[in-house]
Formats: C-alpha cells, sequence, structure tokens
C-alpha cells in the first residue's frame, strides 16, 4: 500500500531506514506532499508487526490528503488503541504496560509521568513477577504435598511456606495501598475555595495561580459564576476552583452562583475554607462550611497581613493573599493533606488504576483463605486451588486470562493513533 502511493521501491528498503520521497495520489497522480516515510520491519517495530510510517509537513490538509491517498488503496484507519492493542495480543507489552501508554499521553503532571513511565517500562509487572514467583515456590510445596498426602507437612516446611505466603501478601498489600496516591496523582484532585462573599476567595486564587485570573473587588459578590484553572504543585494536578461568595441574596444572578457554588464544593475533593483573618472566625462562616465535611476541608486564615483580635483555630494555616505570606505554606498542607503517605520516592512503584487495585485485593483474599487452610489444616487440595486463584488474580494485571470485556473496555479509553 504504501508503495502505491511513494515514489520509492518500499519493498526493498531495509528494517529501520529512512527516505526521502514524494507521495502521489494514485488517482490523479498528484504529488501532495514531500516526505520521509520509515520501514520497520516485523518483529521490530511498536506493534511487532510490519510498519511504515510517512512524515509529512505539518497542516491539517496535507496530513489529510495523504491518508485519503492511503486510504484509496485498501487501507483503513486505525480503531482507537488499535496499535497497542496489537503491540500487547503481539506480546511486546503487557496489559499493565498498555494501560501505561495511556497514562503516559495522559500525565498531566512531572510527578504523574514519572509514575507512569515507570509503568510503562514494565516496573509494575515486574514487581507482580516476583510476588508470582514467591507464590509459584510455595505452590509447588503445596502441589507435592497433593500428590503424597499422607506424608503430610512437617513443621519446618509448614512454617517456611506459612512465612511465605505471609510476607508476599504483606508485600502485595503495601503495593496496593499506593493506590490511594496513584489515583490522586494521576487523576489530580478538584481543590475548591469557599467561604463568604469578600474573605479573600479570589484574591487567593490569583494568588495560588501566580496570576490575576479572577476579578478582586471590594463589592461583596463580585464573583458569580464559577471560575476554574489547572495548576501543579508538589508533582499533583489540580483544578482550582473559584466559587461565589456563599451569602443569602435576593439578586438572580447571584442566587444561581451562590447555587453553583454550593454544588461545586460538594464535589470537590478538597475544599479551602476560606476565613477572614481580620473579623475572625464568625457564625456566618461556620454556617457556609458545616455542610461539608471537615476531612474535606482546610481552613485557610487569610489577611493576616491586617492587625487582627481574632486567633486562628489550630487546623488553620494562616495566609495573606495579598503579600503572598503563607502561600507555600499553604500549598504544603494541601499537599500532605492529599497525599497521606507524602510525594512518592522516585523508585517506588506506585498503583493507579482501580483494575491493579482490585486484581491486588483478589489476591490478598486468597492468600488470607490459604494462611488460614494451613492454620485449620485444610485439604492440600482446596489451599492448592486458593493458591492458584491468588497467582491467576495477579496474573491479570500483566493480562494473562483476561476477558474481550476488560480488554475492549481498557482500548476504548485510547485515542486513535495509539
Ligand atoms: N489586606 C488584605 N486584603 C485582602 C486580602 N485578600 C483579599 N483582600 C481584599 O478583600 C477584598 C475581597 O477580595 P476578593 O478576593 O474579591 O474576595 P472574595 O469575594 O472572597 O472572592 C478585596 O478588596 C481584596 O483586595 C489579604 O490577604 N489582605
Ligand atoms: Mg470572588
Amino acid at each position: 500500500m504504501a508503495a502505491k502511493v511513494f515514489t520509492g521501491p518500499v519493498a526493498t528498503y531495509a528494517t529501520h531506514t529512512a527516505h526521502f520521497g514524494r507521495v502521489i495520489d494514485p488517482i490523479s497522480s498528484h504529488v501532495i506532499d514531500e516526505v520521509l516515510l520509515l520501514v520497520m520491519r516485523r518483529p521490530r517495530s511498536y506493534t511487532g508487526e510490519e510498519t511504515v510510517e510517512i512524515h509529512c509537513h505539518g497542516g491539517r490538509l496535507i496530513a489529510r490528503r495523504i491518508l485519503e491517498a492511503i486510504l484509496s488503496t485498501g487501507a483503513r484507519p486505525a480503531s482507537p488503541g488499535e496499535f497497542t492493542f496489537r503491540a500487547y495480543m503481539n506480546g511486546k507489552i503487557d496489559l499493565a504496560q498498555a494501560e501505561a501508554v495511556q497514562s503516559v499521553i495522559g500525565a498531566r503532571s512531572d510527578l504523574a509521568l514519572q509514575v507512569a513511565g515507570s509503568q510503562l517500562r514494565g516496573r509494575l509487572s515486574r514487581r507482580v513477577t516476583e510476588f508470582q514467583r514467591a507464590l509459584i515456590d510455595v505452590a509447588a510445596t503445596i502441589e507435592a504435598w497433593v500428590d503424597f498426602p499422607e506424608e503430610g507437612l512437617d513443621f519446618t516446611a509448614l512454617h517456611s511456606i506459612t512465612t511465605a505466603l505471609r510476607s508476599t501478601q504483606e508485600n502485595i498489600e503495601e503495593l496496593s495501598s499506593t493506590f490511594y496516591e496513584g489515583q490522586r496523582i494521576h487523576d489530580g484532585i478538584a481543590l475548591c475555595l469557599a467561604g463568604r462573599p469578600n474573605v479573600g476567595k479570589s484574591s487567593l486564587m490569583n494568588a495560588l495561580l501566580g496570576k490575576d485570573r479572577a476579578i478582586v473587588t471590594d463589592v461583596p459578590g463580585t464573583t458569580r459564576d464559577l471560575l476554574d484553572a489547572d495548576l501543579e504543585f508538589g508533582g499533583i494536578p489540580f483544578r482550582l476552583i473559584d466559587t461565589a461568595g456563599i451569602r443569602v441574596s435576593e439578586e438572580v444572578v447571584e442566587r444561581e452562583g451562590v447555587r453553583r457554588s454550593r454544588e461545586a464544593i460538594g464535589e470537590a475533593d478538597l475544599i479551602l475554607a476560606v476565613v477572614d483573618g481580620s473579623e475572625g472566625l464568625t457564625p456566618s462562616d461556620e454556617e457556609v462550611f458545616a455542610p461539608f465535611p471537615e476531612s474535606r476541608r482546610l481552613t485557610v486564615w487569610n489577611k493576616a497581613d491586617l492587625p487582627t483580635s481574632h486567633l486562628p483555630p489550630a487546623h488553620a494555616v494562616a495566609v495573606s493573599a495579598k503579600t503572598g505570606e503563607g502561600i507555600a505554606a499553604l500549598k504544603e498542607a494541601i499537599i500532605r493533606l492529599v497525599l497521606h503517605r507524602g510525594v512518592p520516592s522516585k523508585d517506588e512503584i506506585v498503583i493507579t488504576q482501580v483494575r491493579h487495585r482490585e486484581a491486588l485485593g483478589r489476591a490478598v483474599e486468597f492468600l488470607e483463605r490459604v494462611l488460614r487452610g494451613l492454620a485449620d489444616a485444610t485439604s492440600p487440595e482446596l489451599l492448592a486451588a486458593d493458591l492458584r486463584s491468588a497467582l491467576l488474580a495477579l496474573s491479570e494485571i500483566q493480562g494473562v486470562d483476561v476477558t474481550e470485556e476488560i480488554l475492549s473496555a481498557i482500548f476504548a479509553k485510547f485515542c486513535v493513533g495509539k
């Protein structure tokens, strides 16, 4: 097909070579563009199959004309994720790596990229393989016991497989527990500014962003619509949402703004409950914050540059949106709240997918059954079956024995061309 649109003898090109030439419309014989054509022969390509890449000049029209020319020779467009799907089916990468391709593309922070990149390079899969190796050793002992049940398990053997199972189970749990941080690193955090009018929410938004995004005035009720902006700190992608000050208003636009604000605050991962420190924490502040759970709320004591006779509550962070004082400390406090275990180190493996957490969770449960079975002297056949189930759950992460439904759900999320 490439030979039909390209001016050179494509079939004769060696793998991993680049060739300059023209793409010709096979129907009109017009030159569409001067291009570079790259050949990657099986199995040394992304998918493991014969691959040709055409590098044309930038511009939608040229790319579309070239695509049309190639389609007219009988090619068809790839479906979403089809290249990565083929790479997985051809054994170039496992399923966890295929999922990482999507995460790498979608990464919105350096930390998200680091985590996804490590998964793409196979570190998660290798960790899972370590668990499997440890369990296969135990399985061998148990299977031998199934074959010669009259010999039983001596005390040392029982002790050593129990220890091995227990420690593998703990390691799996440890990996599984990184999901909380992983999901936040991967998906980001919706951070909502909330409070009465004029406490300085919009000023704080601007201070956090380091630019004048929201309109700030001393007129209460200035912000009526939701404003949002993306920002990143501590490796976490945040969506920062400024809301209308919550108060009872007769004015129809402001009332709608307040309604939307309450909705956004209700959905936020974390609420910055902004208080005007010069006025102290008033009953109307408390009324605004009361509907939202304390666990999702951080009190920000703003206008710390002004003289005040009030003391901030112990858990509050004092800042001045005006002078910038305390903003760095506020960011640190936010990171502490959203990453319970802190920012993961470069070599920590972090899971980001629900699918992986579920598989690890099932493995842990089956191992628990094996451990209980060993303590209760359950028959070795049953122990062996549970151990196999644990191994099967782990191998789902790498994509062994997964159903069509799981595969299509994963690859449907990809965009075309990946
Ligand atoms: N002195 C001082 N004034 C502030 C501070 N933050 C906001 N203000 C002022 O408070 C008023 C209301 O601010 P704004 O950000 O619009 O509050 P919002 O209604 O909560 O969004 C404006 O006049 C701001 O200049 C601060 O940290 N210190
Ligand atoms: Mg405002």
